[in-house]
């Protein structure tokens, strides 16, 4: 048995001088965090007896991932981000937190400082009136008990019928979309939007060049995002996948969980229609929010990831 060189005394603490273990300065944390994905780095390469070019391959690989801003799609397409899910799932069980609605992954494409309105919104802009099936949805936010939420804020954000996000998707207007809807007093939130189509990875960008050599695909089912708060209850980040789509369970980022999958109705009744102001063929979907009690003040909030147009 040959011993590893990665696994030697002298390369381990090569490695902690690396991560500043030599020094006081900097940050602790961020020191046991680099010298742990150093080390792992140096046994990974010497275990899969990683070649020279494939090294130099995964930094270029890297430099064009972030110039494309693309990491936190990776993260999501390789169960990354829904593993911290199943993570912190776990971490609640373990303290006693139970209930409501699953969470499931936020995804890369929330934007925030959507228009704020009460009770009911509109959201999408009008543009694609000649191709989208109008979408109603509509719900209430409830606590543990099936008591009505008021003044919970809704914040949603979903994709055009092309599978596009505003403000990504530079040709959508500003927070076309997107809304923040505040309950009314019966805990309920209303939406008048467009029936969404599922996201697909950019064909070229280097995501999908990624799962290319993994032969898997980078499409999602069609979905709609939400942060659900309310003051007292604990932040919930979830998403909406609809039924119908044929993606439903083979889902590129793995978002889909059962307690979320939205059963969308499809209505052809010109009365139902006229009732709702509106011509043709519309779409209905009806979904519930319960929201645990938030045990301490921070449980409230979303977590502080970065994110587009973000000032707090
Ligand atoms: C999306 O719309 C999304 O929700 C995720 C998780 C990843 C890419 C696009
Ligand atoms: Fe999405």
């Amino acid at each position: 048995m040959t011993v590893k060189i990665s696994d030697t005394a002298e390369i381990q603490s090569f490695f902690e001088k690396a991560a500043g273990y030599d020094n006081d300065n900097g940050s602790p944390r961020l020191k046991r965090i680099m010298v742990r994905v150093l080390q792992e780095t140096a046994k990974i390469i010497e275990d899969l007896d990683i070649t020279d070019d494939e090294f130099w391959t995964a930094v270029d690989y890297l430099n064009r991932l972030g110039a494309r801003g693309e990491a936190g799609l990776l993260v999501a397409g390789l169960g990354i981000e829904h593993f911290l899910d199943l993570l912190n799932d776990a971490r609640d069980e373990a303290l006693g937190l139970a209930g409501g609605t699953p969470r499931t992954i936020e995804g890369p494409l929330y934007v925030a400082g959507a228009p704020i309105v009460q009770g009911e919104a509109r959201m999408d802009d009008g543009s694609e009136d000649d191709i989208a099936t109008v979408m109603f949805l509509e719900g209430t936010v409830l606590d543990l008990d099936g008591k009505p939420i008021p003044g919970a804020t809704v914040d949603l954000w979903h994709a055009n019928t092309k599978g596009n996000y505003s403000y990504f998707d530079q040709t959508q207007s500003e927070y076309n979309l997107r809304r923040r809807i505040l309950t009314d007093a019966n805990g309920r939130y209303r939406a008048r939007s467009i029936v969404p189509s599922g996201y697909g990875c950019d064909p070229k960008g280097p995501t999908q060049e990624c799962l290319d050599q993994l032969g898997r695909h980078g499409q999602r089912p069609a979905h709609i995002h939400f942060f659900i708060s309310a003051p007292g209850y604990r932040h919930l980040t979830t998403q909406i996948n609809l039924s119908d789509d044929k993606y439903l369970w083979d889902d590129f980022a793995y978002a889909t969980r059962e307690g979320l999958i939205g059963e969308i109705r499809f209505v052809e009744d010109e009365a139902a229609a006229a009732s709702r102001g509106i011509k043709g063929r519309f779409a209905e979907l009806e979904f519930n929010f319960q929201l645990q009690k938030a045990t301490e003040p921070n449980l409230e909030k979303r977590s502080q990831r970065p994110r587009a147009l973000q000032t707090v």
